[in-house]
């Protein structure tokens, strides 16, 4: 079964979390246009995410689920939040969220972590995840060790339930690629950062269309909080800082508020532009609804020409 049949979307595609980007305003855009739109709860406080819930429901009556990262202090509020305003689907990043899980499974949510690697989804599963996420290290923000191309078929075949692939998948030839490699589908995170309807700010847009594939790296590998974000000043200057042995004090001058100035501010230079390796192939800026079609035509285009077929 694909993504789309489990979830009532119209595509087998979903939203990645997006913390302090994703609101229930883009969320909604995002489900209207025809894929899972998720708020991202991961720069929110508890109240603020009970807020956008009421909003993105106001805005669509597609399926919309909430995505609740774990290392955020209010994430135990948030867990009951999703609860009492009857979310209906929960992903989850940035930890384990097995203390949560028989609520949720109560209150008949579909819950579906975030796992970067095969152990942490066969825990999952006996936990009673519906599906699981697998996100390579591909991919913007927090990040795990494993490759989408390593990471996925072999979290396919440590698990029975449908593994959704994310990491590095911007186009119909990656789409496919992850169902060639067992995923019912995927998940999508920087190529939406050049949507018409995102609301970040636009040099933050513009740093994504003109970012080349090598230009993002990876801050916090030795401290233990791997972010992938695009090069730029702060970035360059905090893994130089970090490779000389400086404390995470001294490294947190750098990152406290870093998302937010580049989300809102639009800093390209000291903000933290959250990006994941495809940043080099995002060339224009266009409506979601444009992005998902010329995805999904994509991936039928390349399977025709796989099998011989002519255009
Ligand atoms: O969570 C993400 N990506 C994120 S979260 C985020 S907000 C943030 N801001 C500043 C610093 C750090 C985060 C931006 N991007 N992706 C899902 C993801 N989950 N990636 C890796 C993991 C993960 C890691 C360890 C999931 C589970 C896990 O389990 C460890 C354990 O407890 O067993």
């Amino acid at each position: 079964m694909r993504l789309n049949e489990i979830l009532g979307t119209e595509f087998p595609l979903i939203q990645g979390g997006m913390a302090n980007i994703a609101t229930g305003t883009f969320a909604a855009a995002v489900s209207n246009a025809g894929a899972l739109g998720l708020i991202g709860a991961g720069g929110m406080r508890a109240e603020q995410l009970r807020e956008e819930i009421r909003i993105c429901k106001s805005l669509t009556d597609k399926p919309f689920g909430v995505n609740i990262m774990l290392m955020n202090p209010d994430a135990d509020q948030m867990a009951q939040i999703v609860v009492e305003e009857g979310v209906k689907i929960v992903t989850t990043g940035a930890g384990n969220p097995g203390k949560y899980m028989a609520a949720w499974k109560e209150a008949g949510i579909k819950v579906i972590p975030v796992v970067p690697a095969a152990v942490l989804a066969r825990r999952m599963e006996k936990a009673g995840a519906d599906a699981v996420i697998a996100e390579g290290t591909e991919s913007g923000g927090h990040v795990g060790e494993m490759t989408t191309m390593a990471l996925v078929p072999q979290v396919v075949d440590a698990v029975n339930i449908p593994v959704i692939a994310a990491g590095g998948i911007a186009d119909g030839r990656q789409l496919l690629a992850a169902f060639a490699l067992g995923a019912v589908g995927a998940q999508l995170g920087t190529c939406l950062l050049a949507s018409e309807e995102c609301p970040i700010h636009p040099n933050y847009k513009e740093a994504i269309l003109k970012a080349s594939d090598n230009d993002t790296i990876v801050t916090g590998r030795i401290g233990g909080t791997p972010v992938r974000i695009l090069k730029n000043r702060m970035a360059r200057e905090y893994v130089k800082q970090e490779k000389a042995g400086a404390d995470k004090m001294e490294l947190e001058k750098y990152t406290l508020g870093s998302l937010r100035r580049a989300v809102f501010e639009g800093d390209v230079q000291t903000g933290s532009l959250m990006a994941g390796q495809v940043a080099g192939m995002v060339h224009e800026i266009r409506p979601l609804r444009a992005i998902f079609e010329d995805m999904m035509a994509g991936a039928d285009a390349t399977l025709a020409a796989l099998n011989g077929e002519k255009a």
